[in-house]
């Protein structure tokens, strides 16, 4: 297991400057939704059957199970709290329309027999992600209303606070990512070769099932290369050759696919079109001599719905020679959505790293998005130059302060750090990044001292 302790020497003197960041508001959205295209439930149902309150979430069902009545209509109050689309379905039954974040439906079941059948969302991936649940129907169920607490996810719900208990909960958030909340373990630590006979650089990649903290008092199964999310940093120059040693010790196949490189096509990490899959113990060892610069990836080819969101990931970074990085900081943000939620570099806000860098200095942040969705970053207060796509330079470079990154790309921009202060950098899909009790997920900030 590879793992790091980073800590920050320059906190106690940025105490001064992070207060600014206290006054730090995103417009909050979440909740707004919840009562647009929402379905009357019909009550006259519930004296003769089960009518039961379902939350769907990333990624699971609540209840689970569903406990209802046999032989009595069956009505399912679906509520999506989270923020993807999800829908509620019986296996081979009917379904709920495909529902946005904060929408609602009803889902009315036939009386069914005794026994126990299946519940899933039917959107791709999302019922491998966790999305089932088991309905029971059972004849001892007493045919009344059964709910669950109401709990709308992790992030509250307005009427559940007064304001100033919403303020508290957001400052507190603030605060504690101000203190460097992150812990002690992240991911995206370069990765040091060992040199082979032959000069090639040999970087060991393990994969294994692993439990991540995305910040203090949250831990999710995951999955990861040597124990971290993201996988370590590979790091190299055009020219060099590279043996990536891949060991599965993960319970199901795996592969690597290395996402940008200009490849021989047997090392490209297609499992069933390159290669056959890595079983569970196996290795297989990717002999790739660099062709092309840029900010590329590695991740997983296999199961890749589920591999990649779960953190089977990570960073390539190839520099050529001939145009050496010359900002004064160089910082990789991976951004990822799925079973460890919406994070960047592995973590979830207040657990994020901020980017620290003095008045005058120059950041080259490369972002890259692992996800399923995509994820407009927006920097406050300056603008970012976009200088690379996809490892590609570009002809003419362009000036924006909101990047919309989609899956698979990577984005090299140049931050100039003109004005002192915390200037948030956060996904602009709101739901990504704050909720009624705070900020959360897709959020961090440039921290500029002076
Ligand atoms: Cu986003």
């Amino acid at each position: 297991m590879a793992t790091a302790t980073r800590t920050n020497p320059l906190w106690p003197a940025l105490s001064a400057v992070l207060a600014l960041f206290l006054v730090v508001t995103i417009a909050a959205t979440y909740g707004s939704a919840s009562t647009d295209g929402a379905t009357t439930v019909s009550t006259a149902v519930a004296t003769e059957g089960s009518t039961v309150d379902v939350s769907l979430d990333e990624f699971a069902i609540s209840p689970d199970p569903i406990v209802v009545a046999a032989d009595a209509p069956i009505v399912l109050n679906v509520a999506n709290t989270g923020s993807l689309n999800h829908d509620l379905a019986l296996t081979d039954g009917p379904s709920t329309p495909d529902l946005m974040g904060g929408e609602d439906a009803v889902l009315e079941l036939e009386p069914m027999p005794e026994g126990t059948y299946e519940l899933l969302c039917t959107v791709p991936g999302h019922a491998a992600s966790g999305m089932t649940a088991t309905l029971e129907v059972s004849a001892d169920a007493a045919t009344t209303v059964a709910t669950d607490d109401g709990d709308q996810g992790d992030h509250g719900s307005p009427e559940e606070m007064t304001p100033e208990e919403m303020i508290e909960h957001h400052d507190e958030g603030v605060a504690n990512f101000l203190a460097g909340y992150g812990g002690e373990v992240f991911g995206n630590n370069e990765l040091e070769p060992t040199i082979d006979e032959d000069g090639a650089m040999v970087f060991e990649l393990t994969a294994d099932e692993i439990e991540w903290e995305t910040k203090p008092g949250t831990t999710k199964s995951g999955m990861a290369y040597n124990g971290q999310i993201p996988g370590p940093m590979i790091r190299a120059e055009i020219g060099d050759r590279l043996k990536i040693v891949l060991t599965n010790e993960l319970e199901v196949p795996t592969a690597i696919h290395t996402h940008g490189l200009l490849l021989p096509n047997p090392m490209d990490g297609v499992p069933s079109v390159t290669q056959d899959a890595v079983r569970p113990g196996e290795s297989f060892t990717y002999d790739i001599t660099l062709t092309n610069a840029g900010s590329h990836m590695y991740h997983s080819h296999f199961d890749s719905a589920t591999q990649v969101p779960s953190g089977l990931l990570g960073a390539l970074i190839v520099e050529d020679p001939e145009r050496p990085v010359e900002e004064d900081h160089d910082y990789t943000m991976i951004l990822n959505d799925g079973p460890l939620g919406f994070t960047i570099n592995g973590k979830d806000f207040p657990a994020t790293e901020p980017i620290i860098a003095a008045q005058g200095e120059t950041v080259r942040f490369r972002f890259m998005n692992e996800g399923l969705q995509i994820h407009p970053m927006h920097l406050h207060g300056m603008h970012m130059t976009v200088i690379e796509k996809d490892g590609y330079p570009l002809p003419q470079p362009y000036m924006l302060d909101t990047l919309n990154i989609a899956p698979g790309e990577r984005y090299d921009v140049v931050v100039e750090a003109a004005e002192p202060g915390a200037w948030a950098l956060h996904c602009h899909i709101l739901n990504h990044a704050e909720g009624p009790d705070g900020m959360f997920g897709m959020v961090t900030a440039l921290v500029i001292t002076e």
